[in-house]
């Protein structure tokens, strides 16, 4: 018996997702990260929501605030594929487990792909429920979701066309690189020092892996960062996930309508 490849257990899944939303074909997915739960209602009415556990190779949600569900929402013409949750590299599940979700969206039919997170943000400004549209990456795991020779272009991996009609629905959206370090610690103020000369703006634990499947997957990428929290030593006051959610909580109306006024329009 040979290994099933992670690409084929997410044609796997794509097609057990079909089956069971009765959605053939997905169009726009959507991963919503901590602080964007919230807004999931603004994109639209949901057709089926289902668990991820009862698709092939996703396995249970491990984080308060991450649903293990997966909706689809009809929104006009066209059918979003929305990640209620996503695994972290933390879990220690390895990198295919990560990405997962990614490559299913991208066999499940959907050519671009939203992905949100909540982070800590380095520039004083950015109050906390302040989103920040990601411009690159700087990806600090060490990893790659990709295996073997093939050498995939990031050059302009988060899509300038995609930030710039962002800027048009909200033009006081700022924009910012973000730093993806493997957690689940938050970062020390050296590290944060560290950041910031290295180019970051934003630091998180998520959306690096995933965008490098979407592009490797010849998806059109778009990252929106909600700052939850300053970066460790900005602020002065110890880092807490429970004030990150609360931070959510309170920028939820402010993230649905930006969500709900983005996605008629990629
Ligand atoms: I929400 O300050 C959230 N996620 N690494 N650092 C890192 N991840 C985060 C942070 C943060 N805030």
């Amino acid at each position: 018996m040979t290994d099933t490849s992670p690409y084929d257990l997410a044609q796997q899944a794509a097609d057990a997702l079909a089956e069971q939303t009765g959605v053939a074909s997905h169009d726009l997915a959507l991963v919503l990260g901590s602080g964007w739960l919230p807004a999931v209602d603004a994109l639209g009415e949901a057709t089926a929501e289902i668990d991820t556990t009862d698709l092939p190779g996703f396995s249970a949600a491990a984080v308060a605030g991450h649903s293990g569900k997966i909706r689809s929402i009809r929104a006009g013409e066209r059918n979003l594929l929305v990640f209620l949750s996503r695994t972290h590299y933390y879990e220690g599940k390895g990198v295919d487990a990560v990405v997962h979700g990614v490559r299913t969206a991208a066999r499940a039919g959907c050519r671009t792909i939203v992905l949100t997170n909540g982070c800590g943000g380095l520039r004083e400004t950015w109050a906390p429920g302040t989103p920040v549209l990601i411009s690159d990456h700087i990806n600090l795991t060490g990893r790659s979701p990709i295996v073997g020779a093939t050498f995939v272009d990031l050059t302009d991996l988060y899509s300038a066309r995609l930030r710039q009609l962002c800027r048009e629905v909200d033009p006081t959206l700022d924009e910012g690189v973000y730093v993806q370090f493997p957690g689940p610690h938050y970062e020390t103020p050296a590290e944060i020092g560290m950041v910031r000369a290295i180019g970051g703006h934003l630091v998180g634990m998520s959306t690096t892996l995933e965008a490098i499947a979407a592009r490797e997957a010849g998806m059109e990428v778009l990252g929106i960062s909600l700052v939850t929290n300053l970066a460790a030593g900005i602020g002065g006051e110890p880092l807490n996930h429970e004030e990150v959610l609360e931070a959510g909580r309170a920028a939820a109306s402010r993230m649905g309508d930006l969500l709900g006024r983005i996605v008629p329009r990629i």
